[in-house]
């Protein structure tokens, strides 16, 4: 890539270049909440730790929420050039409303820099959608580049429906992560690797981090402190690992940038930014700052935000169904416990919503709610599995995020499907996606 295509992609990025820090503001928009893994400086009632400062926590925004928030803020916030996507979890662990989120932002303003953080282990699945929307800019946090030493940094990892642990944890996810940002780098992307550094488990071997990933044409690198007070309650925090002084962040720093080929390419400014961070780093938003103007055209504000979303919806519908998948419609309920997303096992779902889905798209009929008393709360499976038949007779499909071998059999010989591919998404996402695979498949075994 030539020179000067990189100064213009970070001039305006204030942490791939520490001059723009304090010129340009970045919006970090937590819509990704879950995690596929689990880092022993983590402690998930919080932010990711790969970015965050551990015991502050964010709320969780849909994409639509999340646009409504940047347009609001743009309008009191001068210099807004980064949407970032870090979190609450990890953002590839949630694609869905991660990419939807940015589909969104493109569609409404196409000056702003996509920029995402992850773990990387479902890196190498979305290359495609991150050079489609034109993700630019994606962190990757790397601790270790040996597995070895990896092990005593992940607790697990969920990687295809199946947990690992120890070694085999940290070789899989170690291969997913290089394996994607090689790809990341082929197609131009800039990528900026974290290491949170942890004295006593990789302090001796960041350097060795800083050899691979230069070999494999990584942008910039940034150390970061761990974070251990007791009062976080993060493995490493109850074990007693410690934080690193200030002699042995300096001295990684300083190995790192002669790898690296300077301190241009190792980043010194981080502020470990939360999940719903705003502003320039260092220099925080107040989102309770805004005018009352500002307040007085949220309703204006949400109808453009649905208009965007409108358009955005057709375009997919027209793409994704067949001209035959229009003609019929089934019906898919989604499990949900916090009512926005596909959250829920099937063992504990009790709020189902029900979409009909067709080629021209996912729509809310109703939502149904089973209504267990207390004294039914550790209701059997069996009892469980009649009511939701009962419930959802009408329905083809259930979507949760997670249900056992013998209840998808039982539900199966009973003529609904229990699909769990549409967990974690944003409710409609859900339906959507598993009910027009559903739709096409029929159609296809008719036609075949
Ligand atoms: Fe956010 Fe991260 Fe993009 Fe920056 S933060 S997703 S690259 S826009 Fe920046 Fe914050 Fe440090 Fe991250 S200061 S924690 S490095
Ligand atoms: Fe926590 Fe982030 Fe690690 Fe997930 S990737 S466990 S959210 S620090």
């Amino acid at each position: 890539m030539h020179k000067d295509t990189v100064k213009e992609r970070i001039e305006k990025h204030p942490c791939y270049c520490k001059d723009a820090h304090d010129k340009f503001a970045r919006i970090h928009l937590p819509v990704a909440p879950a995690c596929n893994i689990q880092c022993n400086y983590c402690n998930r009632k919080y932010d990711c730790s790969n970015e965050s400062r551990p015991g502050v926590t964010s709320g969780v925004l849909s994409p639509e929420q999340a646009l409504e928030k940047v347009i609001m803020v743009k309008q009191s916030l001068e210099n807004l050039s980064v949407i970032g996507i870090a979190g609450p979890g990890d953002a590839l662990a949630n694609p869905s409303a991660t990419f939807q989120t940015l589909r969104l932002m493109k569609a409404y303003n196409n000056e702003f820099i996509p920029c995402i953080s992850t773990n990387g282990l479902n890196l190498p699945d979305h290359i495609d959608e991150i050079v489609e929307l034109g993700i630019s800019h994606v962190t990757v946090t790397i601790s270790a580049v040996d597995p070895e030493i990896g092990q005593k940094i992940y607790s697990w990892i969920h990687y295809e429906g199946v947990t690992y642990q120890g070694v085999e944890a940290a070789k899989i996810l170690l291969e997913r992560q290089l394996k994607g940002i090689k790809m990341l780098v082929d197609k131009g992307v800039l990528v900026k690797i974290n290491s949170v550094l942890i004295p006593g488990i990789n302090d001796l071997h960041i350097s060795e981090v800083a050899k691979k990933i230069k070999e494999l044409g990584v942008f910039i690198h940034n150390i970061i402190p761990l974070m251990s007070k007791p009062e976080y309650g993060t493995k490493f925090a109850k074990e007693g690992v410690p934080e690193p002084d200030i002699k042995m962040i300096a001295k990684a720093r300083f190995e790192c940038a002669e790898i690296m080929g300077g301190f241009d390419s190792v980043m010194q400014h981080c502020r470990q930014c939360r999940a719903d961070a705003i502003g320039k780093l260092g220099e925080e938003f107040d989102i309770n700052s805004l005018s009352d103007e500002v307040i007085e055209n949220s309703a204006t504000v949400k109808s453009q935000v649905m208009s965007i979303s409108r358009s955005l919806a057709s375009e997919s519908v027209t793409k994704n169904s067949s001209r035959a998948s229009r003609n019929k419609m089934i019906l898919v309920a989604v499990a949900t416990e916090n009512k926005y997303m596909s959250d829920v096992t099937f063992k504990n779902a009790r709020t189902f919503y029900v979409y009909e889905v067709s080629g021209w798209g996912a729509h809310l009929r109703e939502i149904r709610t089973l209504k267990y008393e207390d004294s039914e709360a550790c209701i059997k499976l069996s009892g469980h599995l009649k009511n939701v038949l009962e419930l959802l007779s009408d329905c083809s499909v259930v979507v949760c995020s997670v249900a056992g071998k013998s209840a998808v059999k039982e539900m199966r010989r009973r003529g609904v499907i229990i699909d769990t591919t549409g967990g974690y998404k944003l409710l409609e996402d859900a339906a959507w996606s598993v009910g027009i695979k559903r739709l096409n498949d029929s159609i296809s075994k008719v036609t075949a």
